[in-house]
This record gives structure tokens, C-alpha cells and sequence, in this order.
């Protein structure tokens, strides 16, 4: 029975007519290239997706035969081959079906080997979501640079945050056991063009530095370099005094730089193309230069030192916040806009997409734009923390294209400072907090596979749209037939604002159960920090509710370009979805809906479980068009998502309703 595993790289029989298409267009793959790891690789994957496809085996050749798949690079290319070359940069690649030595065939270029396995894996795309392969004709270069998956993922193999099983690393056996579940974790992201993994938690434990550690990354390394993806790994600020000895871990110090250095020595001599650090300082009590009172850029730059002669970087997270804050959305852009142009060229400050945590929504956060002299790399989070973990069925790709597509006001859209062009930035990256595990569907659920594949398109290309996206995942990963694929993708379209609206709608954020962040609880406000408390995010009380960042409040909004700030002062001019993050407004405040602020809130709440129940029978309608096992599984979540998003519901509005003292607008049912 299907179970998810094959992810969206299935390979199903088409029917018999595309499948006699397919064969004329696959009869050989031709390489006149020497043979490499990623080549093989390549062809590897061309050949496993022919036979499944079209249910032939190809043979590999030399020669140019008609019909033929022919992997091409510069300096290895058919007499005759024209192509704009310089366009594919190192990565990017070129599909064409053309006319070569007086034979029809399917050319795949690239400059590089690696660029011919992306260009692989975009052909097999292309058949899996029925392009016309006799007139093809694409192209593609990566926007960013370094596309990465963070995974939180202990050496005990407990995942933070992590909803789809145990960690897939599995130390205990490593480096000698192998697993091959490694390559298809490699062949999965080569398939999107991620190209870096951060093996370890950024909770990090300094053992994840020991030699023996770095043995079982070598040996990932191993596994994943042929797929292009480079290993990192998160760094404990403090290593020095756990595992070197030293009384310190002041960045200054010259004992402490001596001992980085020796260890990116070590490191790079087991793994020589390492990919470099990721780390948090300062940040929820890990360690980190302000213990010695240094700042961020001290500690990056002390890092970047170690690392740089041999080409690693740096990624420093600008997640920070301080206990005393009076405005927790606020802390970041402070510890981090004075420091801009501070850091060293190979250090990139990694920066959550809002100011908060990950919310279900968020507006961006106020550094991007604001940093012109520092290279930011955009952080989200594929698992759904707050998202209803992988029970919930949120498809993120409009959350994520939400902030690339938003405009800073600093002349470039988020997706603008993201690919460097804004600022002229060369090092650039976007990163990913991983929702993979053992599961054999590796997400936790079938559709949170799709958060996986539209992370990495989107890093690949972050002006691409979500919808299209969800399109191209729905027809590799359940049917390419029209009307299917289609509904598959209006249900995923709407099941984010879904959430949205059954768990915080309007702007509020933080209203999540304490520390696991599942299901409703609006009414904390006894924990340790005020800044855990919900009560503390949505400030509801008999005079109304929401934070006020306007310049009245907390002016967290005068941290955006003045364009943006102007906009967002002021109720009338900020966009329901963000209203309630900067402003807290009376009950009866007037909607652009015509309701007052109260029976806006209770719509949406109510618009929100409507919305789950649409998703539900929606899905119920696709039945005869998916596998029985995959349906029935996707199901069973939405009957639960269906009961939970009322529980959100209800929770929220009974609660809501004890501070506003208001009735219920008419014809609302009453929370359970
Ligand atoms: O989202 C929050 C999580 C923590 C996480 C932290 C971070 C890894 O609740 O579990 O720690 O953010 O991003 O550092």
C-alpha cells in the first residue's frame, strides 16, 4: 500500500498513451561527460523514473541515438550544442528538447555535474506534471545561495519541535552503518535544490564538536556530497569551557580564538567541505558572547575567523529576546540593527520571517531592509509548531511567498534582501527548521511533505508563486490529472488562513498551550516570564484588545521604513490581519466589514471552522482519485483538525467573551 514514502519522487506508470510519449523522448540517456558520483546519480535517478514512468528500462550511451536524454556540460558537450551557458550559473540548468546531428533529443545542461542532477530531477518533474516533452523548453538558476535545512535534532535523537518520529541521524550506528534512507533523504532535497543540512539542534550540546561526533557527520557528509548538499552544524558557544578546558569563552580571548581555530582545523580535515556554524547566543539561555559582555558581531566574527580560510560561514540567528522587555516582538531589530556592517564577510545574521516566533501569522521582521551592510539570511520554520504540529493540515507555501513577497518600504521586497540584489549582498541564504523524521511518510502526515517541497522551491526561486507550487507537489505527489490536482490545490490554498482564523485571526499571536504550543490557552498568565504569558500578546481586557506597537504603545512599528511605519500607526490604514498585533482597540471598534471589532472576531473564528469542514468534504469528494491508504490517512488528520479547530473556537470565544462582557452577535452558536 502506498505510505508516503517515495515522497513526491513516486515514478507511477503513467497511462498508455503518455507513456508511449514518454519512451519517444527517453529512449537513452547520453553522457558525454566522465562518469562522477553526482552524474551517476543523475543518471541513476533518470533511469529509476523512465522505468517507473513508462515501464522501460533506458539504456546509457554514448552515442547520440534519436530520442535521447543527453547530459550536457561545457566543456563535454555534442558537436553542435548552443547554449547561453553563462545564463545556468553554477547550479542552474537548461532543458531542450532539440535538434542535434540531425537527431531529435532532449538536451540537459549545465555547468556543472551537480547542475545536471537538478536539470535530472527538473525533467522528471517536468513528465510528472504532464509538460509537453516534445516542446520543451526551461531554464532555471538559483536566486539564493545556500538553501538549508536546520534540523533541531538532539544526539539522544529526540527532535525539537519535531512531529514526524525520531531524528533520521541515527549516531548510535554511525559512521559505520549507513543507512540508506540517507541517500533518499539526499535525492528528496536534490530534487528541490537544497544544498546544505545543519545536522544538529541549535539547542546545541558542545559534544556535537567531539571527534567522534564529527566522524558520524563525515560520514553524512559522505552520503549527501554527491546530491550537492553540504553538512554544518550548530556550535555551543561555550565548547571551549566544556570541551577544551579553558576558564573562558569570552570571544576576545586569545585562548578562545586559538581553540576555534583548532577546531575548524579538525573539522575541515574530516570534513574538508564543510559547510561552517549555525548558532544561537544569547538566546532562551544558551551561551553566548554578552556572558563576557561582548556583543553578536564579536562572537560571529571570532567564528567567521575560524572558519574562513576554509570557506566556511557563519550563521549567527538574531532570535533574541530579553526577559524585561517591554515589548518581546521588539528585541531583535534592537540587539542587531547598531550592529549592521559589524560582521565579517563570511557571517550571515539568520533572521526568523517575523518578529515574534513563527506564528500563524506574523508581519515581517522589521531587520530586513534595515541591515543594507550585512548579509541576512530569512529562517522559517517548516514544522508547524504553532500550526497544529503535523495533525493540522496547513499548507505554508502562501506563509512563506506572505513574506517574501512583502515590501520592506527600503526599496525591495523581503525576497529582494533575501537574494542579495536589494543591497548587493553575495553571500545569501534562506533556511528551513526541518519537519522530517522517521516516519515512514518522513513528515508526520502526507500533506506536510508539502511544506518540505515548497520550502525548497521557494528557496530555489522565491518569487515563485504558492499556488503553482502546490500544483506541480499535488500532481508529482498524488494525481497530475486536472480536475484532481486542482481541487487538491484550492484545499490547500485556503488551509493556512484556516488556521489563521480558528487560532489567532486579526493579528493576535501567542495565544498557544504553554511550552508545547497545541491547542488554545488564552487565559495563561502565571508563568515565569511575562513575556510567555498569552495574556501578555493579546492584552484583552473590558476596554478592549491587542498590542499596541503604535508610537502611543510600544512604537515597535516606528522599526520599520517610515513608509511601512506610517501605514501600520495608524487602525484605519493597517490591514485586518495585522490589526490587532499593532493596536489594541475597543470592543465596538468599527471594521472595514461593517462589524465591530468583537463581531469580526467571532467571525473569523467561525469562518475558520467552516473552512476545515469545507477542507473535509472537499477531501471526501477525491476519494476515487487517491490510493485508499494515503486517503484514508489524510482523513482520519482532518476529522481531527475538524474537532480541534472548534475546540480553538470555542476556547477563544468563551474566553474573549469573559473579558469583553459582551453578548454573542445573533445567530452565533455559543461555545460548547
Ligand atoms: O520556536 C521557538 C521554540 C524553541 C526553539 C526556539 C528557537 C530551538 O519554541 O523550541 O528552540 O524557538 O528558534 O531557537
Amino acid at each position: 500500500a502506498e505510505d508516503g514514502y517515495d515522497l513526491w519522487l513516486r515514478y507511477r506508470p503513467l497511462d498508455g498513451a503518455a507513456q508511449a510519449r514518454l519512451h519517444a523522448q527517453a529512449r537513452a540517456v547520453v553522457l558525454a561527460a566522465p562518469a562522477s558520483p553526482s552524474l551517476d546519480a543523475a543518471v541513476a535517478e533518470l533511469r529509476r523514473g523512465v522505468a517507473g514512468m513508462a515501464g522501460r528500462e533506458i539504456a546509457v550511451s554514448t552515442r547520440l541515438v534519436p530520442g535521447a536524454l543527453v547530459l550536457a556540460t561545457p566543456g563535454q558537450a555534442p558537436a553542435g550544442l548552443v547554449l547561453p551557458w553563462a545564463d545556468l550559473g553554477r547550479e542552474g540548468w537548461l532543458l531542450r528538447r532539440q535538434t542535434l546531428q540531425g537527431r531529435d533529443v532532449t538536451v540537459i545542461a549545465a555547468n556543472s555535474d551537480i547542475g545536471l542532477l537538478y536539470g535530472s530531477f527538473a525533467w522528471l518533474r517536468a513528465v510528472q506534471t504532464g509538460a509537453d516533452l516534445a516542446r520543451l523548453d526551461q531554464r532555471s538558476a538559483p536566486k539564493v545561495g545556500l538553501r538549508l535545512l536546520n534540523h533541531w535534532d538532539n544526539l539522544d535523537r529526540h527532535v525539537e519541535r519535531g512531529y514526524a518520529g525520531a531524528s533520521l541521524w541515527d549516531w548510535w550506528k554511525l559512521p559505520d552503518l549507513l543507512d540508506p534512507r540517507y541517500v533518499d533523504y539526499a535525492r528528496a532535497n536534490a530534487s528541490l535544490g537544497i544544498n546544505g543540512a545543519v545536522l544538529n539542534n541549535v539547542n546545541a550540546k558542545a559534544d556535537s564538536l567531539t571527534a567522534p561526533f564529527l566522524a558520524k557527520a563525515a560520514a553524512l557528509a559522505g552520503v549527501f556530497r554527491p546530491y550537492g548538499i553540504k553538512v554544518y552544524l550548530s556550535a555551543r558557544f561555550s565548547a571551549p569551557v566544556e570541551l577544551g578546558g579553558l576558564k573562558t569563552a569570552d570571544p576576545l580571548d586569545p585562548a578562545v580564538r586559538a581553540w576555534w581555530k583548532a577546531k575548524a582545523d579538525e573539522i575541515y580535515a574530516v570534513i574538508p567541505d564543510f559547510g561552517g556554524f549555525l548558532v544561537k547566543a544569547n538566546s532562551e539561555g544558551q551561551p553566548g558572547p554578552q556572558d563576557y559582555g561582548r556583543n553578536h558581531a564579536d562572537g560571529a566574527n571570532m567564528l567567521a575567523e575560524a572558519l574562513g580560510p576554509h570557506g566556511g560561514v557563519v550563521m549567527w540567528r538574531a532570535f533574541v529576546y530579553a526577559a524585561d522587555a517591554s515589548d518581546r516582538a521588539k528585541q531583535g531589530y534592537v540587539e542587531f540593527q547598531p550592529l549592521d556592517g559589524k560582521f565579517a564577510p563570511n557571517v550571515i545574521v539568520q533572521v526568523k520571517n517575523g518578529p515574534i516566533d513563527f506564528q500563524p501569522r506574523e508581519p515581517f521582521h522589521p531587520l530586513f531592509g534595515a541591515m543594507p551592510h550585512t548579509p541576512l539570511a530569512l529562517e522559517v520554520q517548516i514544522t508547524k509548531e504553532y500550526l497544529g504540529f503535523s495533525t493540522h493540515l496547513a499548507y505554508l507555501g502562501p506563509l512563506f511567498a506572505e513574506v517574501l513577497q512583502a515590501d520592506t518600504g527600503h526599496g525591495g521586497k523581503v525576497a529582494r534582501v533575501v537574494d542579495g540584489s536589494l543591497h548587493g549582498q553575495r553571500l545569501t541564504a534562506m533556511a528551513g527548521v526541518a519537519n522530517i523524521g522517521t516516519d515512514r511518510n518522513w513528515s508526520g502526515s502526507q500533506f506536510d511533505q508539502a511544506n518540505w517541497y515548497a520550502f525548497g522551491r521557494l528557496a530555489w526561486d522565491p518569487d515563485l508563486g504558492a499556488a503553482d507550487v502546490a500544483r506541480d507537489w499535488a500532481a508529482q505527489t498524488f494525481t497530475a490529472r486536472p480536475a484532481a490536482r486542482d481541487a487538491i490545490v484550492a484545499l490547500m490554498m485556503g488551509s493556512r488562513e484556516a488556521v489563521v482564523d480558528y487560532m489567532t485571526p486579526l493579528g493576535l499571536h501567542h495565544l498557544m498551550g504553554t511550552g508545547h504550543h497545541y491547542g488554545p490557552a488564552p487565559w495563561v498568565d502565571n508563568l515565569e516570564r511575562a513575556d510567555w504569558n498569552p495574556v501578555y500578546f493579546h492584552r484583552a481586557g473590558r476596554d478592549g484588545i491587542g498590542f499596541d506597537r503604535s508610537p502611543a504603545g510600544s512604537n515597535g512599528v516606528a522599526q520599520y521604513a517610515p513608509s511601512v511605519a506610517r501605514l501600520w500607526s495608524d487602525p484605519r490604514t493597517t490591514p485586518p490581519e495585522l490589526l490587532l498585533w499593532f493596536h489594541h482597540l475597543p470592543w465596538d471598534y468599527a471594521m472595514p466589514s461593517g462589524r465591530s471589532l468583537w463581531g469580526e472576531l467571532v467571525a473569523r473564528y467561525d469562518r475558520g471552522v467552516a473552512t476545515v469542514d469545507d477542507m473535509r468534504r472537499r477531501w471526501d469528494a477525491l476519494k476515487p482519485e487517491i490510493d485508499a491508504a494515503r486517503h484514508a490517512e489524510v482523513a482520519a488528520y482532518l476529522a481531527v483538525q475538524a474537532h480541534e479547530a472548534q475546540w480553538w473556537r470555542d476556547a477563544c470565544i468563551a474566553y474573549f467573551q469573559s473579558m469583553s462582557g459582551l453578548p454573542l452577535p445573533a445567530g452565533v452558536r455559543p461555545p460548547a
